[in-house]
């Protein structure tokens, strides 16, 4: 065996998505998509269509790496919703902006919403089920689409009620490392997957800042790690505010995020957070 002198080249991570191969060595940010119910009524109607392809070029412009696009069935408390439903309010959204040279990411736990998806040109599917569902691996492997895997315990319409593990981080690096091995066993490259602890799903502000204190556990099974908390209610927990004032809070979860380990960072404000992570770089560059 001859040892690999200590200043080999390592290959930088990267994360391979569809025809896109994003460089780890600066964190990514997701723009989340706005379609919700209000702004996007009926999933086709002329101007909330403009509306949402104009939100996504604007994010795209502030720095954006990805853009989420989900229907709704994420949301906690969110009834399922129909497979023609979250098509036909996706998919047009999915098509123009992938054919514009966007990455688009596209929430969804429906395999066949996965395959139309990656058809229409879709650079990673994120499934807050961990591409669990008959089909839904099978739906990634073979195809060059990236893949977000994420815990939640409980559905979407329950998950809230009781959360309750024997321990939080054991339990959700199990998970997403059994995910991460099946996904790799169907023929996914490792390079392709990304894990997400899912903060919220099916988690308290305890659970959640020690997942958040833990990420580094996480990312060192070797994936990158996605953090999602723009917004969300432990941040509203935390400073009593309601969720059009959690800016503030959501860049500062963003950056304790990757302060502790995570590669991207699923938010709504993606100008604010792309200043703030230029901050840390600047910081850490000079390090
Ligand atoms: C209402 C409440 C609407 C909460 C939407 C949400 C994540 C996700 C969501 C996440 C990944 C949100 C959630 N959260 N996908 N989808 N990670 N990978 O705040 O944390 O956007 S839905």
């Amino acid at each position: 065996m001859v040892a690999k002198p200590e200043h080999a080249a390592k290959p930088a991570p990267v994360l391979r998505c569809g025809r896109f191969t994003f460089d780890l060595a600066r964190p990514l940010v997701m723009g989340i998509l706005n379609v919700t119910p209000d702004s996007f009524s009926d999933g086709g109607r002329y101007l909330d269509r403009e509306r949402a392809l104009a939100h996504a070029r604007q994010m795209r412009d502030d720095g954006a790496d990805l853009i989420d696009i989900g229907g709704e069935s994420s949301r906690p408390g969110a009834l399922p919703v129909a497979e023609e439903d979250e098509l036909a309010r996706v998919m047009p959204l999915v098509a123009a902006l992938a054919t514009e040279g966007i990455a688009i990411a596209v929430d969804t736990r429906k395999p066949a919403v996965m395959r139309e998806a990656v058809a229409a040109g879709a650079a990673m599917i994120n499934d807050i089920a961990a591409l669990t569902a008959p089909g839904a691996i099978e739906a990634c492997a073979g195809v060059d689409v990236g893949v977000c895997l994420m815990h939640m315990q409980r559905e979407p319409q329950t998950m809230q009620a009781a959360p309750s593990y024997d321990d939080v981080v054991v339990e959700v690096r199990d998970f997403l490392a059994a995910r991460a091995a099946a996904c790799v066993d169907a023929g996914i490259a490792r390079e392709r997957i990304a894990l997400d602890p899912g903060f919220g799903f099916g988690k308290t502000l305890a659970h959640n800042l020690r997942l958040l204190r833990s990420l580094g556990t996480l990312a060192a099974m070797g994936y990158p790690v996605v953090a999602g908390l723009s917004r969300k209610g432990s941040l509203g927990e935390i400073t009593g505010r309601s969720v059009d004032e959690r800016m503030p809070a959501s860049l500062a979860a963003a950056l304790c995020a990757v302060l502790h380990g995570a590669a991207i960072v699923r938010v709504h404000d993606v100008r604010a957070t792309v200043d703030a992570l230029k901050v840390w770089a600047a910081v850490e560059g000079g390090a």
